[in-house]
């Protein structure tokens, strides 16, 4: 068994500094225990909530390289960078996962920038809730703005892409089949529409089809999102797409966002709080254990519980 983590001082001045060691094994508690969550809740909420951007595209569509030449251009700023790359199909076979840090490894020995790929297969049951807590970690470690890549086609990456404060829907000339394919909700978080691979063909195609869509959504909902064309291997056109996603980041929309995510937390919270301390030792209490035999003699039914639970705390 490993040490559990004491959030003491020594584990905050580690986690200031931006210990690589100590944040690795912090993120590694909080996708194993629920408890740990709430004791760390406490901790890093202390500082204003972080600002999270997602760029969320088909594998392939260049979101890991995109975002080698985003983490220059940030650092150029001074601003300390991380990236959560939440790929669940790739965790199974690691291998798009060592894809991503072979391609943000211009910043592998820089301490202000801190790569990491989370596991979906969190106690929580929620990857959402484990990416959000583990954003608010690295904003607490002095991180300035939080990356988070995921691929944004399942149902499952649909919440995790709605984890973001603003997304950037990476897209490649030549995919206006994935353009018409890709789920509704998922389309609703791209505050910026990106044509990655500006360098090929097709490029004008596919951004008359996103200005349309663009231009419908503004109809609809008044927001605003930005078309704009990238080159991730030259870096053409990375600073308009980050002066994009920080616009994007003051708008109200993504301030609704983040309000959102934060009520949805709080309750996580409550969830974990009744289990922990209500739930289970009702369950392997006296009580419980009478409504168990009682069950199994066929002597009451599933719902009764919620009585007995009732009378319990009376
Ligand atoms: N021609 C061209 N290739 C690119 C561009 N951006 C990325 N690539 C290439 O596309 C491939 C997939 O990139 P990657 O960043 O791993 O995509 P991800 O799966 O979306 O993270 C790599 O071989 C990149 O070198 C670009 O702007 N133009
Ligand atoms: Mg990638």
């Amino acid at each position: 068994m490993r040490r559990p983590i004491v959030l003491d001082d020594a584990w905050r001045a580690a986690i200031q500094s931006r210990d690589i060691a100590t944040l690795a094994r912090t993120i590694t508690a909080i996708e194993r225990s629920p408890e740990f969550l709430l004791q760390l809740s406490r901790e890093v909420f202390s500082v204003q909530p972080v600002s999270s951007i997602g760029i969320t595209g088909v594998p392939g569509a260049g979101k890991s390289t995109l975002l080698n030449q985003l983490i220059k251009h940030y650092r150029q700023a001074g601003k300390n960078i991380a990236v959560l790359a939440v790929d669940p199909s790739s965790i199974q076979t690691g291998g798009a996962v060592l894809g991503d840090r072979l391609r943000m490894q211009d910043h592998a020995l820089d301490d202000g920038v801190f790569v990491r790929s989370l596991s979906t297969k969190g106690q929580l049951g929620g990857v959402s809730e484990t990416t959000f807590i583990t954003a608010q970690l690295l904003k607490f470690a002095g991180f300035d703005r939080i990356f988070i890549e995921t691929v944004g086609i399942g149902q499952n990456e649909l919440d995790i892409v709605r984890v973001a404060d603003v997304s950037a829907l990476v897209f490649i000339p030549g995919g206006g089949d994935y353009v018409q394919g890709i789920k509704s909700g998922v389309m609703e978080v791209g505050d910026v529409f990106a044509i990655n691979k500006s360098d090929l063909d097709g490029v004008r195609a596919l951004e008359k089809v996103l200005q349309m869509e663009a231009h419908d959504r503004e109809n609809k909902t008044g927001f605003v999102t930005t078309v704009c064309r990238t080159n991730a291997i030259s870096g053409d056109g990375v600073a308009e797409l980050s002066h994009a996603l920080e616009t994007a980041l003051q708008s109200s929309q993504a301030l609704a966002r983040r309000a959102s995510q934060l009520r949805a937390f709080s309750e996580l919270l409550l969830t974990i709080e009744l289990r922990q301390h209500w739930l289970k030792p009702f369950v392997a209490g006296e009580r419980g254990t009478a409504f168990f035999a009682d069950l199994e003699r066929g002597k009451t039914q599933p719902a009764d519980i919620v009585d007995a639970f009732r009378e319990a705390q009376e």
